[in-house]
């Protein structure tokens, strides 16, 4: 019996991970950035077949996001656990400004169940970010976290900065000190620290996270260093070979398995046939990790690239379903664990569920570029062939209120099939696109929907193209605004350092004149095919 783990085994956007073992249970939490809830958690009982399980930050008392920038919020969670009072450990950093100083606030969290409840957060410092706890084997704690130097003339990615962290007083105690410079890689980050026999393993990541990125280790016989680079560093990383399917790999937390194998869980991305962009963001992959004779890991099978599939022993093959289908409805409660809304918790005031039978019903609020208050839920694109469908009801006065559908990427990125009301069209369809804030209409073409029974819309993604249709009936469609960019929608074409979640396909509402028109979602289709 033997099943296969198939990378990546978080397709679309989820960077960052950590793992974590506990008995026969594996999770896995990475970052969310602006988007809420925060934290995505995933388990699996055999390291090939993830399920969601939640978030860590649900409540509106645990996190705050209003105004953080694009790419700002939750930025690399770590997930441990302490066995001695069976409880689990999440260390995550919410970054308020971007791209200088960060303001990078670090808070650690609690829970029994990785599911949760998880605790309201513990404010620990703000002086880095990538935080992680290590839990030694004499009880003691210890912070991690990647360190800023923001004087000018300073290496920004200052190094790998420890302190001891108290439990007892829910504090960081004693000194604190920079034990881990980086290699010439640079851009040190993402620190993980593991014991192994007399050593102390310090996992980062190198290299900046993207095509350069990289997993270097280093080992020292005391916490406090000094730290020895891996004689074959970079243990892991795809640069300088365009060639492999998985791009950007680094950023890497270990785990070893009941019967003593060793895997990493890494971050990877998959650009576009022939262009260095990545919609789908920054995703999830595992390799196998042996030790050598001189007490080194490295990749199973020698050199340091990562693998697409990997062959598990003793374990049932259970082929994902193909293509993935999926009708999302709106019952009274919280949202689907795929939904995610920005940077705020739903909440009555803007967002209801269980509206006339299972609909959602958002009122309009900021335009697409607000980092405030926007009613706007989305699901992760995680397919390079995909289609989404809603039903839409919307009765809008004027040209200041719309709603519609979207292939989204951030403030400045993204493509809407939109339904407005004006003087000559009447209530009608149309398409605008954002390339880095420079709003257009690509074709000009729009659809009067005057006495349409229903609205019916529909995005479809295939061959680097993102086309939207429209249609009265939902099996009769008319196609609007043409062939549009799917590349623009990517990390690398985020303004700034560059962008770090994926595209999503989004419902959105907006009412700029501030007259609160509510749009009614009676849906939301997502179908995605593996292949094409
Ligand atoms: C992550 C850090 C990074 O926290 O990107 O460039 C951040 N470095 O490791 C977001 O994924």
């Amino acid at each position: 019996m033997t099943a296969t783990i198939r990378n990546p085994v978080l397709p679309g956007f989820h960077p960052d991970p950590s793992i974590v073992r506990v008995g026969q249970d594996y999770y896995m939490a990475t970052s969310t950035f602006q988007w809420w809830p925060g934290v995505r958690i995933h388990h699996a009982r055999d390291l090939a077949y993830w399920e969601p399980i939640g978030y860590a930050l649900t409540r509106p008392s645990q996190l705050d996001m209003v105004g953080v920038p694009d790419h700002g919020g939750i930025w690399a969670p770590a997930l441990s656990y302490d066995a001695s009072c069976k409880l689990f450990y999440l260390i995550y950093t919410n970054v308020q400004s971007r791209p200088g100083y960060f303001d990078d606030l670090n808070y650690l969290v609690t829970a029994e169940d990785p599911a949760g409840p998880w605790s309201d957060p513990v404010y620990l410092n703000g002086c880095g970010f990538d935080p992680s706890l290590f839990h030694d084997t004499d009880g003691r704690k210890w912070y991690l976290q990647m360190t800023t130097d923001p004087r000018p003339g300073r290496k920004r990615f200052a190094g790998i900065r420890l302190q001891e962290y108290d439990p007892d007083r829910q504090c960081l105690t004693g000194p604190a000190k920079v034990i881990f410079a980086g290699t010439e890689l640079g851009y040190v980050e993402g620190p993980h620290l593991y014991r192994r026999g007399d050593w102390y393993y310090l996992v980062t990541a190198e290299g900046g996270t993207s095509y350069e990125h990289a997993v270097t280790v280093a080992r020292s016989r005391s916490i406090w260093g000094p730290y020895e680079v891996h004689p074959d560093n970079p243990m892991l990383t795809s640069a300088g070979d365009d060639t492999l399917a998985l791009q950007k790999s680094g950023h890497g937390s270990l785990v070893e398995t009941p019967d003593g194998e060793w895997w990493l869980a890494h971050l990877c991305a998959r650009p576009l046939p022939g262009a260095q962009r990545c919609p789908l963001g920054r995703e999830t992959a595992l390799q196998r990790v042996v030790w050598g004779q001189d007490g080194w890991p490295r990749i199973e099978g020698g050199g340091n690239r990562p693998r697409v599939a990997w062959t598990l022993h003793g374990v049932e093959d259970v082929k994902p379903a193909e293509p993935l289908v999926q009708r999302i409805t709106f019952p009274a409660g919280p949202l689907h664990d795929d939904l995610n809304t920005l940077r705020v918790a739903p909440d009555p005031s803007w967002l209801t569920t269980g509206e006339d039978d299972d609909c959602l019903a958002m009122v309009g609020r900021s335009s697409l570029e607000s980092l405030r208050h926007q009613s706007l839920v989305g699901r992760r694109l995680q397919h390079f062939r995909a289609e989404a469908t809603t039903c839409l009801r919307f009765e809008p006065e004027e040209p200041l209120q719309m709603a519609g559908m979207l292939a989204y990427y951030d403030t400045q990125l993204y493509h809407y099939l939109y339904m407005s009301r004006d003087e000559e069209r009447g209530n009608h369809l149309a398409v605008l696109s954002s390339d880095r804030g420079r709003i257009t209409d690509p074709t000009g073409d729009w659809l009067g929907v005057e006495g349409w029974p229903a609205i019916h819309l529909r995005v479809e993604v295939a061959d680097g193209r993102v086309r939207f249709s429209a249609g009265e009936d939902g099996s009769h469609w008319q196609a609007i605004g043409g062939a549009l960019d799917l590349a623009m929608l990517s990390d690398e074409n985020a303004t700034g350092l560059g962008g770090f979640t994926g595209a999503y396909i989004a419902l959105a509402v907006q009412d700029l004149a501030g007259r609160s028109r509510r749009a009614v979602f009676e849906y939301l289709t997502y179908t995605g095919w593996s292949q094409g």
